[in-house]
């Protein structure tokens, strides 16, 4: 089986899929795609992914793109076991995820933040725009994690989709100095799941010394 992770370092959504595919324990090759030179938006890469988006992986000849559908479909091919068999769980761990990769991830993209930055002629500056929707977004996060199925992770000691998400999203609040005082529940799963390899491998700074291999 080959596999090819179409991957911009910085992105949360690929850092995402790179925790998935070390926790399968799937090689990959990475295939750089830079975001600030626009690389997504070239006619050969929306072949791949009409939505210029990163990531895309492919798996063989198959083509996967939205990063929470390819976790789903690695943890349904029996290479993941990340979403809890008990319906009622599921649905917590997925509302962990969905509230962070549906909710504050979309409207912190680059595109998005960059667009509001321009058209509010420079008076929204990029620190503000990430720190007001980061901010609001993990508070209720935190909130969520308040419940007593929260353990050494998001939801009991297993690792699940949520962590996944959840230790992208808090990279991204550090790279803008957004402080997580706040969030001493956020902040104390991310410890436990940074010490991980499959978590400490798939960093942006291992990813970007990745960079084509
Ligand atoms: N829902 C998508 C989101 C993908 C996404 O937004 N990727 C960002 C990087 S994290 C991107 O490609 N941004 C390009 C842009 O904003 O122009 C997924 O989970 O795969």
């Amino acid at each position: 089986m080959k596999i090819a992770l179409y991957d911009y370092w910085r992105s949360s959504a690929s850092f995402r899929v790179r925790i998935a595919l070390y926790l399968a324990g799937l090689e990959f090759k990475t295939i750089p795609v830079d975001l600030l030179n626009k690389d997504n938006l070239n006619e050969e890469y929306l072949a791949l992914n009409p939505q210029g988006l990163v990531p895309t992986l492919l798996i063989d000849d198959q083509v996967l793109t939205q990063s929470l559908a390819i976790i789903e479909y690695l943890d349904e091919t029996g290479r993941l076991n990340i979403l809890p068999e008990n319906p009622v769980e599921r649905l917590r761990v997925k509302t962990l995820s969905f509230a962070i990769a549906m909710e504050i991830h979309p409207v912190c993209n680059l595109s998005v933040a960059t667009y509001a930055v321009e058209a509010s002629d420079k008076k929204i500056t990029m620190n503000h725009w990430m720190e007001k929707f980061v901010s609001k977004g993990l508070l209720a996060v935190e909130k969520l994690l308040a419940h007593p199925q929260t353990g050494t992770f998001c939801h009991g000691d297993q690792i699940t989709m949520a962590d996944i998400c959840l230790v992208p999203q808090v990279y991204n609040a550090n790279r803008w100095n957004i402080p997580l005082d706040d969030y001493p529940r956020i902040r104390s799963i991310v410890e436990n799941l940074t010490v991980i390899e499959a978590f400490s491998k798939a960093s942006p700074e291992e990813a970007q010394k990745l960079k084509g291999n």
